[in-house]
């Protein structure tokens, strides 16, 4: 699905902390736009714009988001604070930008208290966030939910023909 969705109100929000994480961000961007998802991206940090982060975390619902992806690196506080001002689901993303090539923010972002659920993916796996926020999606959704079985049906297809490959390759040898 690759529909325009400009125009249409978003349903997904991805923020991050700075646009040095829009590299890693743009996959989850990449994947709300293959399955057709309007979304709104935005720069916001828990650090440096802190008004502005519980803004939009405090009015997102209201305005019609029904998932935020938030990324960010570092001591990564942007996916939890936001998570403390909305009860929209949250996933939260460790980017990698720092000399602890993302283990602080990981960390950061997964350790949060109870009460307070941050849904966590691996260090730069925006791609994955984006499909969990498809997936959350798809629960009210049967159109997306089709999409999402036949995205996973390509994936199983792809390791079929490698095993087909590798099991030919290695046909040969003893035993
Ligand atoms: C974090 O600090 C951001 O999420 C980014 O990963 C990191 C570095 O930001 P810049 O110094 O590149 O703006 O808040």
């Amino acid at each position: 699905m690759t529909e325009a969705v400009a125009g249409r109100a978003p349903l997904a929000g991805v923020i991050m902390g700075s646009d040095s994480d829009l590299p890693v961000m743009q996959a989850a961007i990449d994947a709300l736009d293959q399955f057709g998802v309007s979304r709104e991206v935005r720069i916001i940090s828990a650090h440096r714009t802190p008004e502005e982060m519980f803004a939009y975390a405090s009015t997102a619902a209201d305005r019609g988001l029904l998932v935020i992806i938030a990324g960010a690196g570092g001591a990564a506080h942007l996916p939890g604070m936001v998570a403390s001002a909305t009860s929209l689901p949250v996933i939260g993303v460790p980017v990698g930008i720092t000399k602890l090539q993302g283990m602080d923010a990981l960390l950061s972002i997964v350790q949060m208290p109870v009460g307070v659920p941050v849904a966590t993916v691996g260090i730069d796996n925006a791609r994955n966030a984006g499909l969990l926020a498809v997936r959350m999606l798809a629960i009210g959704d049967p159109a997306l939910r089709t999409a999402l079985d036949d995205l996973r049906s390509v994936t199983a297809a792809a390791v079929r023909s490698k095993d087909a490959a590798t099991r030919s390759r290695f046909a040969d040898g003893p035993g």
